[in-house]
């Protein structure tokens, strides 16, 4: 497993990484001008923050693991879809939605896969929206659309995933059961801290 490590490792540094930064950079340019375009027109911002990154070779090879897929493959793009991935924050909820539309409405990307987690929050109470979309980037050997996974999630959303995101990756914590119980209990009441905040800003700006 160490050298397949060591294989991908060295694959992935040389133009393997390129493609999906280059990928990388064209969302979060995309983003920015969606961001922009809306600001001019509606006087409001619809982004809070954007964050970006490639995955390391170690995490696609925990996640390959995890899948049980075999990571001699040279394929691998097909089986993991976010080693490129971007964050889009916003402070509405409703805002998701906008984003949603805006990104569909570009006729430059597509939208290959949609997962809301939104509409349908996972038992631990995650939820963002995650699109996979498919960016074209010319190559000396030609056209390749590059997938780039997209997820949108609130200031709420995203700060009570970091938490539960560090709670899955640290050992030795006392009472991990209970406080994934309280995580959950406090996904519910950032939901409804969400809606309400979103029901301010409708009459306000009625
Ligand atoms: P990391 O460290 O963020 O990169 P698929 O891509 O459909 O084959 P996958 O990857 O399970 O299968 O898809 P899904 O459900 O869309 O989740 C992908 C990413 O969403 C994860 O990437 C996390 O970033 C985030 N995510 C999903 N579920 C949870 C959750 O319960 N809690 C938190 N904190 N984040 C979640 P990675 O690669 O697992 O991790």
């Amino acid at each position: 497993a160490v050298k397949e490590v060591l294989n991908l490792t060295q694959k992935f540094d040389g133009e393997f990484k390129i493609r999906y930064q280059t990928a990388l950079d064209l969302i979060v340019a995309k983003l920015n001008f969606i961001d922009r375009s809306y600001q001019l027109e509606h006087d409001a911002t619809l982004i809070d923050s954007i964050q970006s990154r490639i995955k390391s070779p170690d995490s696609i090879v925990e996640k390959m693991e995890r899948k049980q897929l075999n990571f001699t493959t040279d394929r691998i793009a097909d089986y993991i879809r976010d080693i490129a991935g971007v964050r889009v924050i916003t402070r509405f909820i409703s805002d998701i939605e906008t984003m949603q539309r805006l990104i569909k409405e570009q006729p430059d990307i597509q939208v290959v896969t949609e997962k809301d987690y939104v509409a349908n929050p996972k038992a631990n109470g995650y939820r963002s929206l995650h699109l996979i979309v498919e960016v074209p980037v010319y190559l000396s050997t030609g056209e390749e659309r590059i997938p780039v996974e997209i997820q949108i999630r609130t200031i709420g959303m995203n700060f009570w995933a970091s938490l539960e995101h560090e709670l899955n990756y640290k050992k030795d914590i006392p009472n991990k059961e209970q406080l994934r119980t309280d995580l959950t209990r406090k996904a519910h009441d950032i939901t409804q801290l969400d809606e309400e905040m979103d029901d301010l800003r409708a009459k306000i700006r009625k």
